[in-house]
């Protein structure tokens, strides 16, 4: 497999630059850290590291040193498609290397072969409420997948070694993204389609397959390969990338560790968010727009009392971003160019013209901008894919590639069993009282 073989040149030519800084560097400071930041969720403190991806506050994130645009541009595009295939970006952020056509084949026929989700997955979801949170649900899929880890199975074998155990997480990796779709398209199916069978088209890459599993045509290809990316990685920091990290540091295997990932993903201040943000704004249109129009009055009324109510903005804000976030403009550029006229487009741009306003008057918040959550909906909605509840799923799904292709340089490179140091309340009035 190249790609397999990609990754070993790769973890080859870091593993002596990791050696050489912790060895003849490792005491060289790069950041101190505040009480505001040790109670404040160690905001900005500089402590994880990762090849994968880098988010700067101003620009937004760049994949292996590319931009969402710079990204889409040189990646080898699905047939007929303006969007690179799912399989183009996974072997690109595992290696960081812009792959050939024959190289993308050679990864699309490896999923095929990976793609099957055991059936004792499916009974096991089956046997759940079917009102069960779909997010529940996944995360409990592939809780239960983890009996097919060929890491843990190496771990368990007697022959663990250190330097080889990349190698296992890495098939772990590939098995997982590309079952994750499976997984998510059967409980999409279970939940809204009357348990309708999975279509696997075989000829098919990624996202045109996960468009044909949950009853979409042809014109949803897109719309999935542009999501499952976009929503891949946003450096280590965030809680399902981070959760994922922490819960693989103690060596447990890549579904238990991603299963954890789905937990965090799953609270609404994260991925969440793109659900929250549905639901606000059709519950707005509901209450101010039923017999009239939006208009930037009634958007900012709306706002302000979700605020005064103590609530947040969903889809706004941004724990490291200072600007708009990338992905949410990437997201608009694809709406004006397929659903311009689409009137839940029309209502999220005028939210858009006003919110940054309001939170800025409001003056809470470091980022009155929106994130990736604020736009993603609209185009799920607009294409038939109404169940908001499930948006979390799809985040879920891209964000898989991420926290996979992590994971296996987490490995490659041998980096240590997480354990920040915790100091009490007490402890912080003395620093605060010495100043
Ligand atoms: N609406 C109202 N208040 C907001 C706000 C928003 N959208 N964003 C931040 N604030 C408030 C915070 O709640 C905090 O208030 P507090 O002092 O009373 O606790 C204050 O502003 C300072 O927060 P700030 O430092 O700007 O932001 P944080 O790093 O603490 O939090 C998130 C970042 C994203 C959690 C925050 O902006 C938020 O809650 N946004 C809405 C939810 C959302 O869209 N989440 C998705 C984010 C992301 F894209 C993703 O992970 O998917």
């Amino acid at each position: 497999m190249a790609l397999k073989e990609a990754v070993r040149r790769k973890l080859d030519e870091f593993r002596p630059r990791t050696t050489r800084l912790a060895k003849e560097y490792g005491k060289v400071k790069i950041d101190e850290v505040t009480i505001e930041q040790c109670i404040g969720g160690a905001r900005d403190i500089r402590c994880l590291v990762t090849d994968i991806s880098y988010l700067d506050p101003q620009e937004g994130i760049r994949f292996r040193g590319k931009t969402i645009p710079e990204t889409f541009a040189a990646l080898p595009k699905a047939p007929g498609s303006e969007y690179p295939t799912v399989e183009s970006f996974w072997y690109f952020l595992l290696t960081g290397e812009v792959p050939t056509q024959a190289q993308v084949d050679e990864v699309l026929v490896d999923w095929k072969k990976r793609q099957e989700v055991p059936g004792y997955v499916f009974d096991i979801i089956r046997a759940m409420p079917r009102d069960s949170h779909p997010m529940t649900m996944l995360s409990t899929g592939i809780g239960a997948m983890q009996r097919e880890s060929k890491f843990a199975a190496y771990y368990t074998s007697g022959s663990f070694n250190k330097l080889g155990a990349w190698e296992y997480v890495y098939e772990d990796a590939c098995d997982i993204v590309a079952r994750i779709p499976v997984l998510a398209a059967f409980i999409y199916n279970l939940k809204y389609r009357d348990d309708a069978p999975l279509a696997i088209d075989p000829a098919l890459d990624m996202g045109a397959n996960f468009a044909r599993m949950i009853g979409q045509g042809d014109e949803y290809m897109d719309v999935a390969r542009m999501y499952f990316i976009l929503h891949s990685d946003h450096e280590s920091g965030n809680v399902s990338a981070h959760a994922t990290h922490l819960v693989h540091s103690a060596l447990s295997d890549p579904y238990l560790s991603y299963a954890a990932g789905l937990n965090g993903l799953a609270g609404p201040l994260h991925g969440r968010a793109n659900q929250e943000v549905l639901d606000w704004t059709l519950k707005f249109q509901k209450k101010y727009c039923s017999n009239e129009e939006p208009t930037r009055e009634l958007i900012t009324k709306a706002l302000w009392d979700t605020l005064n109510s103590g609530q947040v903005i969903p889809g706004y804000g941004h724990a490291v971003l200072r600007k708009t976030d990338p992905r949410y403009t990437s997201q608009r550029e694809f709406c004006q160019k397929h659903l311009p006229g689409d009137p839940l487009f029309k209502l999220v741009s005028m939210i858009f013209e006003v919110a940054p306003g309001v939170l800025a008057e409001h003056g809470k918040t470091k980022n009155p901008w929106p994130n990736v959550d604020a736009q993603s909906g609209v185009i799920q909605w607009h294409y038939g894919v109404k169940e908001w509840d499930f948006y979390t799923v799809l985040f879920g799904v891209g964000r898989a590639l991420g926290c996979m292709a992590n994971l296996t340089w987490d490995r490659g490179l041998g980096y240590a069993i997480e354990r920040p140091k915790s100091v009490t309340t007490s402890m912080l009035e003395k620093w605060a009282a010495e100043g």
